[in-house]
C-alpha cells in the first residue's frame, strides 16, 4: 500500500479511460453541475454589485426633488411686525400660500431677512417664493442664500448665493440656484435702497433639493 496525493488521485479518476459505466455517469453529472454553477455565478455577482452600488445612489435622489424641504421647519426673521402668531416667520413654512398666512417684519427694520433651518444639510437646487396680491412691493429686490451656519449665531459666516431677484416678485417665483448648493439654512434678504425701511413679507417659501448621500456597500 502506498500513499497518493489526493489531487493526483482525483485527476487520475477523471482521466481514467476504463472506469466503470457507473463511475463515468457520476463524473459526467458532477461536471454538468459544476458548469451550471459557473454559469450562474457570473450574473449573480454582477447583479449583486449593481444592487450594492447603483440602487442606493439613485432611489433617494429621484424622490427628494419633489419634496418641500422647508415645510414645517423652524423659521426666523429679523424683526416682528406685530403679533408673531399672525405675521411670524413660521407663516412662510406652514404649507399655506395664501395671503392669509404671510410673514412681516417691523416697520423700522432697515436690514430685513428671513431664514429657515432645514434641520440637516441638503444640496439645495431651487427656492420657490409666494407673494401676496395686496402690497406685493413688500417682496422685492431679494437675495437668496444657502449656508451651513446659523445666520443668527454666526452672522459673519460665509453664505453661498443661490439667486438674486430684482424688482417686485409675482404671486409665485421659481428661483433656481445658479448651481446646486450644499447647506442647512436658506436665507432670504431684501436690499434696502439707501437704508430705507421696508417690510419683508413672504407668504410661503418652498425649498427643493437632494439629501446628501454616502456610498454604503452594506445596503
Ligand atoms: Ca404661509
Amino acid at each position: 500500500m502506498h500513499w497518493m496525493d489526493p489531487r493526483r488521485a482525483l485527476d487520475r479518476s477523471r482521466d481514467a479511460p476504463n472506469t466503470s459505466k457507473e463511475t463515468n455517469e457520476s463524473f459526467r453529472q458532477t461536471t454538468q453541475v459544476e458548469q451550471r454553477l459557473t454559469l450562474l455565478a457570473e450574473p449573480t455577482e454582477m447583479t449583486s454589485l449593481a444592487l450594492l452600488f447603483v440602487v442606493p445612489l439613485l432611489c433617494p435622489f429621484s424622490d427628494s426633488a419633489e419634496t418641500n424641504l422647508a415645510l414645517n421647519k423652524p423659521a426666523f426673521q429679523s424683526s416682528e411686525y406685530g403679533d408673531p402668531a399672525v405675521t411670524g416667520a413660521e407663516n412662510a413654512v406652514d404649507g399655506n400660500t395664501n395671503a392669509t398666512s404671510c410673514t412681516a417684519t417691523a416697520t423700522n427694520d432697515t436690514n430685513t431677512w428671513w431664514f429657515v433651518d432645514l434641520r440637516a444639510a441638503y444640496e439645495v437646487t431651487q427656492v420657490i417664493l409666494w407673494n401676496r396680491a395686496n402690497y406685493p412691493e413688500r417682496l422685492r429686490n431679494l437675495v437668496v442664500e444657502v449656508t451651513s451656519f446659523n445666520p443668527v449665531t454666526y452672522p459673519a459666516a460665509y453664505r453661498k448665493l443661490c439667486s438674486r431677484f430684482p424688482g417686485i416678485a409675482g404671486t409665485q417665483e421659481n428661483l433656481t440656484c445658479d448651481s446646486p448648493l450644499i447647506g442647512r439654512f436658506v436665507r432670504i434678504s431684501k436690499i434696502h435702497v439707501h437704508g430705507t425701511s421696508e417690510y419683508l413679507a413672504l407668504c410661503e417659501v418652498d425649498v427643493r433639493g437632494n439629501p446628501l448621500q454616502t456610498v454604503d456597500s452594506k445596503h
